[in-house]
């Protein structure tokens, strides 16, 4: 079978022009000069759209077990919903349960995922019990093809590390060339401060971003940043969300360490303000690190501006209001953390382009391209070119939509930019080839999507 998509403007990391697309199979077999590409199977008609390579968001948590309950959104539903947004790859968070290995972790998420997933995905590794077998469990998950390791200064008693075991981690890393990716909130601290908030009697889910201040991401993300120097660790910091640990990963970069950080869209188009939203609503914006005053997110464009910030992901973990963030009422810290945005994450970046904060091929370079070479998936991701594969979205971007849950794809009650009018819209989602959401109508089919072993780093030298 073979596609030509013809008229469109493709835009890649480094540029924006006027090419035809010719997709043979499962590959993109040619970009050419308008009208020089003839004799295909089926036509696509780009005229006044771009397009773009499918995005790649490299942080979600389908099915992902969190405080007593699970991000509501499977395997099957999650990718789904990505597709709808242009999104044709994900890398998910594998997730180690303390006193079991690192190999029975990724066979159970294989189970879940395999056979499942309507795009393509990857994992990556959450390392929550690091002891000497886990240690060389590391060397063995690269070899199958997941190649990241995600550790948390957060969460006490649940997915916390020691200073010492991140130490021991970045060691091996430094050994086997992975990568760590570290969430960056001074854990031992925060519950101090979630029992003292608790303590008074102030319970409401404003007190989630209260007590988990800008500060104690800027400390844990400096000292992360000071134990990968110790050990020639590169280090990815995830979802930044404060100018604080911004500033300390630029002073890394400046000095030429090898560390890396994404935001997600929700710090850079929401606020603290949400999570103050009366009736409990504020539960629907509870996610860790917390929403943050505006200055943060100003701070934040201008990272992604700088190339401090890399990458844009969504962290998309969804929780239902009904019945799952309820768990907390009365009491902020039982509220489950996270929030959806696997979908929208293309089309809201697409609105920072619009309002220039980003140019049109930086918006490809940071939800694509980027996370395509720091996942080593790339030249098979992240770029239109003879050879990779075609995942392929053609974009309309003067298309108006609104962005409500009534019409949203993830399997969620509510959307945290519920009544948002946006403008441009996904036309054609190509995963490997394949239609799989043309016009607002699904295609394709869970089944489609492959695991996709990945190579290191490819940022590194
Ligand atoms: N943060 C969240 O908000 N949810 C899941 C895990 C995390 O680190
Ligand atoms: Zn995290
Ligand atoms: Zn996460």
């Amino acid at each position: 079978m073979s596609i030509l998509i013809k008229g469109g403007t493709v835009v890649s990391a480094t540029g924006a022009v006027a090419a035809d697309v010719l997709v043979d199979g499962e590959a993109i077999a040619a970009v050419a000069a308008p009208g020089t590409l003839s004799v295909v199977d089926e036509v696509i008609d780009a005229t006044g759209k771009y397009v773009l390579p499918g995005g790649i968001d490299v942080h979600t948590h389908m099915e992902m077990p969190f405080g007593g309950t699970f991000a509501a959104d499977t395997f099957e539903t999650g990718t789904v919903a990505a597709a709808f947004g242009g999104t044709t790859t994900i890398v998910d968070f594998a997730v180690q349960a303390k006193g079991t290995s690192l190999l029975g972790t990724l066979d159970k998420w294989h189970e879940k995922a395999d056979g499942n997933c309507a795009i393509d995905y990857g994992f990556h590794m959450i390392v929550s019990d690091v002891n000497d077998t886990t240690l060389k469990e590391m060397d063995a998950c690269i070899a199958n093809g997941v190649t990241s390791f995600k550790m948390f200064m957060a969460y006490p008693g649940v997915f916390y590390a020691t200073d010492g075991e991140i130490l021991l981690a970045m060691q091996q890393a430094a050994r086997n060339g992975s990568t760590i990716m570290m969430h960056a909130e001074n854990g031992i601290a925060i519950d101090q401060l979630v029992a003292q908030a608790i303590g008074r009697g102030d319970t409401a889910p404003l007190y989630h971003g209260l007590t988990r201040p800008p500060e104690l991401e800027g400390e844990a993300t400096s000292r992360a940043i000071q134990l990968a120097k110790v050990t020639g660790a590169p280090l990815y910091i995830v979802h930044l969300s404060a100018a604080q640990a911004l500033a300390a990963v630029t002073e890394a970069r400046d000095a030429g360490q090898n560390v890396f950080a994404e935001t997600c869209p929700q710090y850079l188009f929401l606020t603290l303000e949400d999570l103050a939203r009366p009736e409990f609503e504020g539960a629907k914006y509870v996610c860790s690190p917390p929403l943050r005053p505006a200055e943060h997110g100003a701070a934040l464009w201008r990272g992604l501006r700088t190339n401090d910030l890399s990458v844009v992901s969504t962290d998309h973990c969804p929780f239902c209001f009904k019945g799952q963030k309820e768990l907390g009422i009365g009491d902020f810290a039982k509220i489950p953390n996270g929030m959806p945005g696997v979908e929208h994450r293309m089309d809201l970046l697409h609105q920072g382009v619009l309002r220039g904060e980003i140019t049109v091929t930086r918006w490809v370079e940071i939800a694509s391209t980027t996370p395509a070479r720091m996942f080593g998936l790339y030249p098979r991701k992240g770029v239109i070119a003879a050879g990779s594969d075609a995942d392929i979205v053609i974009y309309d971007p003067a298309a108006i939509q609104t962005l409500s849950a009534a019409t949203h794809h993830m399997n969620v009650d509510y959307s945290a930019y519920e009544g948002w009018e946006i403008t441009g819209r996904v036309d054609v989602t190509l995963s490997r080839g394949r239609v799989v959401v043309s016009g607002g109508v699904l295609h394709g089919s869970p089944g489609h999507g492959k695991f996709l072993p990945r190579d290191l780093n490819q940022y590194l030298v």
